[in-house]
């Protein structure tokens, strides 16, 4: 499978990257690290990632567009369905050879390799190892946005199926110099003042019905403020003694973006009955409706 993956980029003479829509730390790193280690001109287009992420090494190189109408080949990471890609209908369809890399369990294998590891807590972890495997030159930039990518969607090395593996990629990714501290403080340890401000409202108004935490934020809350994490969110009111989900509702342009966290039950599965998807302990769908209504029916869909 991974030399299938290395041929296919050996080959191509156009090759893009592709990640899914509100790209997070996993998607971003993986995104950059991947474009630097093909070493050849690969388009990484993403058109709108949290700012906060710019800290990432070549995080300038990122394109709001390709140039190609076709490439010869397509890379998808940390993506579980092809719909959930942006750039799908430009780039990804159009791509003489598509291949897929993700760590979701709802993976589709959407594409001609399918390389998907649902028990891997981070795809950096995926990327990581395969370099390694591969015995490729990890760049300490590289290494920098895979250790990014790993805190990210680890929540700091809490959250997921961590195991010895991921702390064992991670130490020999911090053998190439890596600055953890620094690291972690940009992924994890900050945030801005309007941030700050969101998380205060976030947790006013949560409430506990039935050992689920529901929160919301309004169109209003957070115009403005470009692409919000919910995942920074959700975690300043989780972990609260006998509550078993957590709910943030974000109201958007005609529909709710739903994010569910749980250690207890598979909210994935919740989530795919509203057409959206994750992993068993943490994940997001959008719904048509208002927050109260959108509220209602995914309380209904946990009890
Ligand atoms: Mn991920």
């Amino acid at each position: 499978m991974l030399s299938n993956i290395f041929d296919e980029i050996e080959k191509a003479h156009s090759i893009v990257i592709l990640t899914h829509k509100n790209p997070d730390g996993d998607a971003m790193s993986c995104s950059l690290a991947f474009g630097m280690m093909i070493h050849k001109d690969v388009d990484i287009v993403i058109p709108n990632y949290p700012k906060r992420l710019n800290f990432l090494p070549n995080a300038d190189k990122i394109k709001r567009k390709g140039e190609n109408k076709v490439y010869d080949l397509a890379i998808a990471l940390d993506t579980s369905e092809e719909k959930r890609l942006v750039g799908y209908d430009e780039y990804y369809k159009n791509a003489k050879v598509k291949i897929n890399i993700d760590h979701h369990d709802t993976n589709t294998f959407y594409g001609d390799v399918n390389y998907v590891l649902p028990d891997v807590p981070a795809c950096a972890q995926i990327l990581a190892d395969m370099f390694f495997k591969k015995d490729l030159n990890v760049s300490i930039e590289i290494a920098t946005c895979l250790v990014a990518g790993i805190l990210s969607d680890t929540s700091g090395l809490v959250e997921r199926n961590i195991n010895a593996d991921t702390f064992y990629t991670l130490s020999k990714l911090l053998g190439y110099g890596v600055d953890y501290k620094k690291v972690y403080e940009e992924v994890i340890g900050s945030c801005s003042r309007e941030i700050f401000r969101i998380k205060q409202l976030v947790v006013s108004r949560v409430v506990i019905s039935h050992d689920i935490a529901i929160s919301y934020l309004l169109k209003k809350d957070i115009e403005g403020l470009g692409l919000i994490e919910s995942k920074y969110l959700l975690k300043s009111y989780m972990g609260i003694e006998g509550v078993k989900v957590v709910m943030l509702l974000t109201e958007n342009e005609g529909f709710v973006r739903v994010s569910l966290r749980s250690n207890v039950i598979d909210v994935s599965k919740i989530c795919q009955k509203f057409g959206g998807g994750g992993h068993i302990g943490s994940a997001g769908c959008n719904v048509n409706g208002s927050i109260e209504e959108v509220a209602k029916a995914i309380y209904n869909e946990i009890l």
